[in-house]
């Protein structure tokens, strides 16, 4: 069990040393070489992650590089992955929550906390990311990508270029709008475009927030967090909702479509690699969180799923069409206009019952 604590070459160093001592043979040396070189040989970790959120190949080669198998899912809500959590977790040893999330997790305490000694590529991540309201210390959390909340559009369909979310209720769309599957941000979007605080929780603006969401209700395809992409791309839908890294991913496939960033401003988000209490193998959820913090590695995730990277050591690495994308690396200034969902306790059952009333 110590071994698996050791660094790396130590381990393989001292392995290989006592096997010459012991006389053992060319072959045996091989074997317990190779042991000692993939430290969780036939070990498992359960991973539970956003759809489209990780370059496909870094998985295989984290499972080569430790010999552990990855048994990968995925989720594409903030609820979905919260439901799991509160039915028992299902034995997940890394999740990525988002900021939104966080506050309930670490209340509920459903968290690790994460040890920094076993993740060294910590030292990789921009401290701007490492002090969050929610966890002031980021005892709970490994900083994993950042984005917005953007639309989508079809320049075949959609001629003059929207300026904000307006556009998502316009009627000349009907049939054609899709909206995340997401109360929060659904209403933070429908507040945004009537001008009133996003986080709102006053009865008042709510209530202008459900007349207009009713209201667009005839014009929208599909609440949808993950297959507006596809609709995206096959021109099923024109506008839509989503988060800007998977619209980016869609353009980077039909280039008939284009990210917008509202100049009245959107969402901000951050989403985290965290390991539940009851994961089965934390020390394994280490070494993957180090891994995915690898600048090369963070690098080659960020340039596959097109969100920003919190990780200071991969930016030289970032393909420069990315780098240089103000919808994925907004400008100050538009971040400026860009705002967390608060925290808003017991008052977000209000923005729960509203969505239900709109959905039914
Ligand atoms: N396809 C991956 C999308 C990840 C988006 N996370 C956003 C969380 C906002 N609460």
């Amino acid at each position: 069990m110590k071994r698996f604590f050791f660094p790396r070459a130590f381990g393989l160093a001292l392995c290989i040393g006592v096997c010459l001592l012991s006389g053992c043979s060319k072959s045996d040396q091989k074997a317990t070489a190779a042991k000692a070189a993939l430290p969780f040989e036939g070990q498992t970790l359960n991973v539970f992650n956003w759809s489209d959120y990780i370059d496909p190949e870094l998985v295989p080669e984290f499972e080569k590089r430790t010999g552990a198998r990855v048994q990968y899912d995925t989720y594409s809500s903030d609820a979905e992955l919260e439901t799991k959590l509160l039915a028992g977790g299902a034995g997940y040893d890394v999740i990525f929550p988002s900021d939104r999330s966080m506050p309930m997790l670490i209340k509920k305490e459903f968290l690790l906390p994460i040890d920094r000694s076993l993740v060294p590529n910590w030292k990789h991540l921009d401290e701007k990311f490492l002090t969050p309201p929610y966890d002031s210390t980021s005892e709970y959390e490994v900083p994993y990508f950042w984005g917005t909340v953007a639309v989508g559009i079809r320049t075949d369909h959609v001629s003059d270029e929207p300026k904000d979310f307006n556009v998502l209720f316009d009627e000349r769309f009907k049939g054609h709008i899709t909206m995340l599957d997401d109360p929060e941000n659904v209403v933070a979007v429908a507040l945004l475009a009537l001008g009133l605080p996003m986080n709102s929780t006053k009865d008042e603006d709510l209530a202008r927030a459900k007349e207009l969401l009713v209201k667009q209700k005839p014009l929208v395809q599909a609440y949808t967090s993950d297959s507006y992409k596809e609709r995206l791309i096959k021109g099923e839908a024109w506008v839509a909702l989503g988060w800007s890294g998977d619209i980016l991913q869609a353009k980077a496939e039909n280039d008939q479509i284009a990210v917008i960033l509202p100049d009245s401003g959107s969402m901000i988000w951050v989403d985290s690699m965290a390991i539940p209490k009851g994961a089965k193998n934390a020390r394994l959820a280490h070494e993957f969180a180090n891994y995915m913090l690898d600048p090369q590695i963070a690098a080659r995730n960020a340039n596959f799923v097109k969100y920003a990277t919190p990780n200071k050591a991969a930016a030289g690495s970032i393909d420069p069409e990315l780098a240089n994308d103000p919808t994925v690396y907004p400008s100050e200034q538009v971040l400026e206009r860009c705002q967390w969902l608060q925290d808003r306790g017991a008052e977000i059952a209000k923005i729960e019952r509203l969505w239900q009333e709109v959905r039914n």
